[in-house]
C-alpha cells in the first residue's frame, strides 16, 4: 500500500491514531520501530536539529532533503509540518509536487505569515493569514497533487493568536470548503479546553488532529472520547535526545573518560542495526565479485623444524629470529605489503610462543603425530569462507610479488612455480619439483599453464620448476578442498601426507591447478645456513 493511502486510512479510521515526531533518518526509524503508524516531520525539530530557529531559517529544500532520508529509511507515512507553505500559492504547488516525488504522504500548513514563528513564542502577537489567501493556497496544493490520496491538513492558529472559538470555526469551515482533508486545531493552553470546545462544535465535518505539547497532562482517553482522529507527539524524540546528549557531554567533559557514560549509551552495534548494516552485508555477498571482498592468508606453522636443532628448542621454526625478527613477522610483513590483512596461522609446537599481534591463531594440538594435511584442514575450517585464500608455509621468505600474482588471479586453484630452480640433492626439495602442461617460455606467458604432477619422481627433462609452497584457493573452492582433504585423512596411510600429495590428487581428480611461473625471489629456511643467509634476503 502506498504511504499516501496508509495516511488516508489513519485520517479516515474511527479510532484515535498517533504520530510521533522525527527529525532525521535515524529518529524516523526509531519512531517506526516503536510502532507508530505515522511520523510528524516537525518544523521545530527539523530546524532545531540543524541548529537554527523555527522561523524558516532552514530553507524548504533543506527540509526536503532531510525528509527524503526519513522517508527512505521507513515504510510508515510522513506528515510534513509545512509551516505556511514556504511562500504563496505558487510555492505551495511546487512543495506538493516535490513532496510527492519524495514519497511524503501529507503536508500540514498553518494560517500564519511567512516567515512564521513557533506558536509557543509570543503566539498572541502573531498575525494570521488572510482567509481567502490561505484558501487559495489550499486549493493550489490540492490541484497540484497527482496522487488522489495525498493529504493536505489545514492548521488553524486562531486560538494561538488570541482569537476565539468562532474565528477558529469560521476558518476551519473556509479551509474545508477550499479542499482541506483534515483540520489541525492548535492551542497553547495548559488544558485541552480550547481544542475540546472546537471539537464539540465542529463535530465530524473533517477529521481533526491535535498537538497536546502544552496540555500534556490530559488523559488520552479524553481525546479518544471526543472523537479526534490524530494525536501528534510533536517534539519528544528531539527533546529526549537533547536531554541525553547534554548529560553525556557533561559527563565526558567532567570525567575525561568513557567509563561513566558507557552504560548510558547504546553499543555501536545498535547504531549499525538501525542503519541496516546487515542488509548491505547480504547484498555484498550477492553482488560484489569475490576479489573485492579481499584476500586472506593461511600460514602453516605447526611443526618444530628439527633441522634447525637448538634454535627450535624453545620455539617453532616460524618464530626463529631472522635479521632480528621472527620469520613469521617477515611473512606477515610481506602479506601485509600485498594488502592481505586477514592472516590465520596454524600453530602446534610451542604454540604459546606464536604470539604476534593481529593474527587469527588456529591450534593443531595433534601436530606431533600428524602431518601438514591436518594443519591445512584445521586451517581451512578456521578461515573466512567468503574470501579467497593464499596458503603458505611458516618457514618461507618471499617477495610480495609472488603472492600478488596469485592473489590477483581469477583461478579457482593456483600455485606459483619457480623456474629458477637449482638442482638439489635434497629429497625435501625434490618433492616440490613440478611438471606442467608446458615449460616456462614466451608462449607460456600468455597461455594457461596447468600443473600435471609434482614430486621427486619426475624425470630431469620433465622438471619445469619448483613449487614454493603457495596455493591460492578461491573462496568458492574452499569447501571442495576441505572435502578432498577430509577424504584423504580418512585413509590412515595418508595421515602424514603433504601438500604436494594433495595437489597431485586434485589434478588426478580432474581439477585444474593453474600455474604461474616466477623466477626466484624466495627462500626456504631449511638449515642454519639458510637462517644466516636470510638476513641478506
Ligand atoms: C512543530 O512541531 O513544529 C509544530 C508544533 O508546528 S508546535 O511546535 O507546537 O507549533
Ligand atoms: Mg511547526
Amino acid at each position: 500500500m502506498k504511504k499516501t493511502e496508509k495516511f488516508r486510512q489513519l485520517l479516515d479510521s474511527t479510532q484515535l491514531d498517533f504520530l510521533c515526531e522525527a527529525h532525521n533518518g535515524i529518529s524516523a526509524v526509531i519512531a517506526e520501530e516503536a510502532g507508530f503508524k505515522g511520523i510528524w516531520g516537525s518544523g521545530l525539530s527539523l530546524s532545531a536539529q540543524f541548529g537554527v530557529r523555527d522561523n524558516n531559517e532552514a530553507s524548504w529544500t533543506q527540509v526536503l532533503e532531510m525528509l527524503e532520508f526519513m522517508s527512505d529509511a521507513t515504510r510508515v507515512p510522513i506528515l510534513l509540518d509545512g509551516d505556511t507553505g514556504y511562500g504563496n500559492f505558487n510555492n505551495m504547488r511546487r512543495l506538493v509536487k516535490k513532496l510527492e516525488q519524495r514519497d511524503i504522504a501529507a503536508v500540514c500548513i498553518e494560517d500564519k505569515l511567512f516567515p512564521k514563528t513557533n506558536s509557543f513564542i509570543q503566539g498572541q502577537a502573531q498575525p494570521l493569514a488572510d482567509i481567502e489567501e490561505f484558501c487559495g493556497k489550499i486549493k493550489a496544493g490540492k490541484d497540484a497533487q497527482s496522487d488522489d490520496n495525498f493529504s493536505i491538513i489545514a492548521r488553524v492558529e486562531a486560538f494561538i493568536a488570541g482569537w476565539g472559538l468562532s474565528e477558529a470555526l469560521k476558518r476551519a469551515e473556509a479551509y474545508k470548503n477550499a479542499g482541506a482533508d483534515a483540520i489541525l486545531i492548535h492551542s497553547a493552553l495548559g488544558t485541552p479546553d480550547e481544542v475540546l470546545a472546537f471539537k464539540r462544535e465542529w463535530a465530524d465535518r473533517l477529521p481533526v488532529a491535535i498537538v497536546p505539547t502544552k496540555y500534556y497532562a490530559t488523559a488520552t482517553e479524553v481525546f479518544r472520547s471526543h472523537g479526534f482522529a490524530l494525536v501528534i507527539w510533536a517534539n519528544h524524540l528531539l527533546r529526549a535526545a537533547i536531554a541525553a546528549m547534554q548529560q553525556t557531554a557533561q559527563s565526558l567533559a567532567a570525567d575525561q573518560n568513557l567509563f561513566s557514560v558507557e552504560d548510558r549509551v547504546v553499543p555501536v552495534s545498535e547504531v549499525f542495526r538501525l542503519q541496516g548494516a546487515v542488509e548491505l552485508q547480504e547484498a555484498e555477498k550477492k553482488y560484489l565479485p569475490l576479489r573485492q571482498r579481499g584476500v586472506q592468508a593461511l600460514v602453516l606453522a605447526a611443526s618444530r623444524g628439527m633441522e634447525l636443532g637448538e634454535l627450535t628448542e624453545q620455539r617453532p621454526k616460524t618464530m626463529v629470529n631472522v635479521a632480528g625478527r621472527p620469520l613469521l613477522a617477515h611473512i606477515v610483513d610481506a602479506l601485509n605489503a600485498t594488502g592481505i590483512k586477514n592472516i590465520s596461522v596454524v600453530r602446534g609446537y610451542k604454540k604459546e610462543t606464536v604470539d604476534l599481534p593481529n593474527l587469527n591463531l588456529i591450534d593443531n594440538d595433534e601436530f606431533e603425530d600428524s602431518g601438514e594435511l591436518l594443519s591445512l584442514l584445521k586451517g581451512l575450517r578456521g578461515v573466512r569462507p567468503d574470501q579467497d585464500l593464499i596458503v603458505c608455509y611458516g618457514d618461507v621468505l618471499f617477495n610480495k610479488y609472488i603472492v600478488q600474482i596469485l592473489a590477483e588471479s581469477e583461478d579457482a586453484l593456483a600455485i606459483a612455480i619457480d623456474t629458477n630452480w637449482i638442482e638439489s640433492a635434497n629429497r625435501h626439495r625434490q618433492a616440490d619439483y613440478a611438471h606442467c602442461s608446458m615449460p616456462h617460455s614466451r608462449e607460456a606467458f600468455s597461455a594457461r599453464v596447468t600443473l600435471e604432477h609434482i614430486g621427486a619422481d619426475i624425470a630431469p627433462t620433465g622438471i619445469h620448476g619448483e613449487w614454493m609452497g603457495f596455493i591460492k584457493i578461491s573462496a568458492d573452492e574452499i569447501a571442495a578442498v576441505v572435502a578432498v582433504v577430509e577424504e584423504m585423512l580418512r585413509d590412515a596411510a595418508m595421515r602424514r601426507a603433504k601438500l604436494p600429495d594433495l595437489l597431485n590428487l586434485l589434478v588426478a581428480s580432474g581439477r585444474r591447478v593453474q600455474v604461474h611461473y616466477t623466477t626466484g625471489h624466495w627462500l626456504d629456511i631449511d638449515s642454519l645456513d639458510d637462517v644466516l643467509h636470510a638476513g641478506n634476503f
